[in-house]
């Protein structure tokens, strides 16, 4: 772990993900004093995510990251786990949006499945892993997790993805309707982050 050491002191970190949503919930969860890249600023192309898990696939896209630009880099591999679907989609989550991410389609598959069993109110979990990797090739990776359950039809403009039909338990909201704030106050995001906190210097 001491390797990480190098964390309170680096400027300068690579956030390896194409997804906006991603990147500008965790560039707000760090230290602000750090200046963040996308892979676009390295002419990254996008690895490909052949693991068979959340950790494996952020690993694989963390460690390219690192390598690509020579920087510290945090990777996100990330999904919904619907209970009545056998934890689908999962690591397939982007997947389900077809090549142009467009998630008003993935939404509608999990409706059409959830609806086919009478389970449209499914218990679900958002997962999120971070991956760290240094330019050396170490990386380690920490992962959070939030339950809650579906709901349709889908509510609120906030957030990215599965948003709108995710409520949160303890919630009566979708992290579509709830503020930014506090979607990053509990998310499965914020779990994970809570956990590589530690590692950074704040202020
Ligand atoms: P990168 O691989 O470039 O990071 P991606 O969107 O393809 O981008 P993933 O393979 O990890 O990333 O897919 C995760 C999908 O899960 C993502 O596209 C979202 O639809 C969904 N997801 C993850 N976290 C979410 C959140 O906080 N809110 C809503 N949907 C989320």
């Amino acid at each position: 772990m001491n390797k990480f050491k190098i964390l309170k002191s680096t400027k300068k970190i690579l956030i390896a993900t194409n997804n906006p949503g991603k990147f500008k919930e965790i560039k707000e969860l760090l230290p602000q004093k750090i200046r963040y890249f996308k892979p676009k600023d390295f002419n990254m192309k996008e690895p490909v995510e052949n693991g068979k898990t959340f950790q494996a696939n952020a690993k694989i896209k963390s460690l390219y990251g690192a390598k690509s630009s020579n920087i510290v880099c945090i990777s996100d591999d990330s999904g919904i786990e619907i209970l009545e679907l056998n934890n689908q989609p999962g690591i397939y989550s982007a997947r389900w949006a077809g090549r142009k991410k467009n998630f008003n389609l993935a939404i509608q598959k999990v409706y059409k499945k959830l609806k086919k069993k009478n389970k449209l109110n499914s218990k679900a979990n958002f997962v999120c892993c971070l991956s760290i990797a240094l330019p050396d090739g170490t990386s380690r990776e920490f992962i959070g997790r939030i339950k809650g359950r579906i709901v349709f039809p889908a509510k609120g403009k906030n957030g990215f993805g599965y948003d709108p039909i995710f409520i949160p338990y303890g919630q009566k909201k979708t992290f579509g309707e709830l503020k930014k704030r506090e979607k990053q106050k509990i998310s499965h995001r914020y779990k994970a982050f809570k956990k590589i906190k530690k590692y950074f210097k704040f202020s």
